[in-house]
């Protein structure tokens, strides 16, 4: 039987990730497990060990530390080796890669016309086409989600917004790796701000694509019109990997868009069930598209990113409504990329 295009062999390592609270100091010693492809913690501070070393495999986002005292671990059922490639640092095994990028942002001279970019524009760029670079010479074309921390992502400079000027540098590296004829290859992605320090952006890939799933109640991001920004997005709802004996779900950061418009503008419980809501209809999207068993939002683990951490428990409140108590749920403190957003919710099924 011939192997369906988006299907890993069926002999695939697996995938698991989870959200751990490791007991004080531990976190080193997490980092040397078995599989491990990342660890992500997103609190400020100390995370080393004796030595003042950082362990190796440990990545730090530069939030302002409130928030769930949780760190996000990917791990697989293979043999895993570590490896660098210009400023990227990464884990793979046989079928996954898991990386991650930091970019001091600059006004750096970019391109060969002596032109200056925005500097958040230069510094997505030069992550989008490291990341593009180093999955084709490893040959783990399926980027399967990309996480992007945008420092002081609402403010301006050069007369534009941050996250503005990320948008135009990640479209143009999709489109010199020719990644975007095809809408199969835009990843699944969440885009918060951090605090002032670098541009960050984690990642994992496969060996194969996931199928991307948009959402009915959503223009897709890529097409969203300009009074957004030069350029649109690239970004899919979610994504969806059969690989083999396990299937993943990677739900997009979702807030209270419908259409390409804000909703709900000053009100955060309302943008959360809106968010929810969206959550709903990818959920039922990729029931519609692919081929597995249907999956509903008591399936999900979530990351609630809050730009006031004080609106914790109204939000909190909205997902206990909606969401088993059993479902991990994991709160943090992040700008969002819309200045009028409160809110925004990622998922994760598998
Ligand atoms: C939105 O739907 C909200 O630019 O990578 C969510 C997830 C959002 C990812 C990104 C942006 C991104 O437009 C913002």
């Amino acid at each position: 039987m011939t192997p369906r295009a988006n299907a890993l062999p069926t002999d695939a390592g697996e995938l698991y990730y989870s959200y751990a609270r490791p007991a004080d100091g531990a976190l080193p010693s997490l980092s040397r497990q078995k599989g491990l492809l990342g660890i992500i913690t997103f609190q400020t501070g100390f995370v080393g060990e004796g030595d003042g070393a950082k362990p190796e495999g440990i990545l730090q986002i530069p939030l302002s530390g409130r928030g769930d005292d949780l760190c996000e671990l990917w791990k697989t059922t293979q043999p895993v080796l570590a490896g660098t490639f210009g400023d990227i640092t990464y884990r793979c095994s046989r079928d996954f890669l898991f990386g991650s990028i930091a970019l001091a942002v600059a006004d750096l001279p970019a391109g060969n016309h002596g032109l200056i970019h925005p500097p958040l524009q230069n510094a997505a760029e030069l992550a989008y086409q490291q990341i593009f670079s180093l999955l084709d010479r490893h040959g783990y074309p399926g980027l399967l989600r990309i996480w992007n921390f945008v420092p002081d992502i609402n403010g301006v400079s050069h007369g534009l917004e941050h996250y503005r000027q990320f948008n135009i540098g990640r479209q143009d590296a999709f489109l010199a790796h020719n990644r975007l004829p095809s809408r199969q290859n835009i990843p699944a992605a969440s885009a918060l701000g951090s605090v002032d320090g670098p541009l960050v952006v984690y990642f994992l890939a496969a060996r194969r694509n996931s199928v991307a799933v948009e959402n009915p109640r959503q223009i897709s991001a890529y097409h969203y019109p300009q009074e957004y920004g030069p350029s649109s997005p690239t970004f899919s709802r979610a994504g969806w990997v059969d690989l083999g004996q396990q299937k993943i779900l990677f739900i997009s950061g979702t807030a209270s868009i419908i259409g390409h418009q804000t909703r709900h503008g000053g009100n955060v419980a309302a943008q959360a069930r809106e968010s929810m809501a969206n959550i709903a209809a990818v959920v039922a999207e990729t029931n519609r598209v692919a081929a597995g068993s249907p999956y509903d939002l008591n399936d999900l683990s979530y990351k609630v990113y809050l730009r006031q951490f004080t609106d914790l428990p109204i939000v909190r409140a909205e997902l206990d409504r909606l969401v088993t108590p059993k479902a991990p749920i994991f709160y943090l403190q992040a700008d969002i990329c819309r200045a009028d957003l409160l809110v925004e919710i990622e998922a994760t099924a598998g």
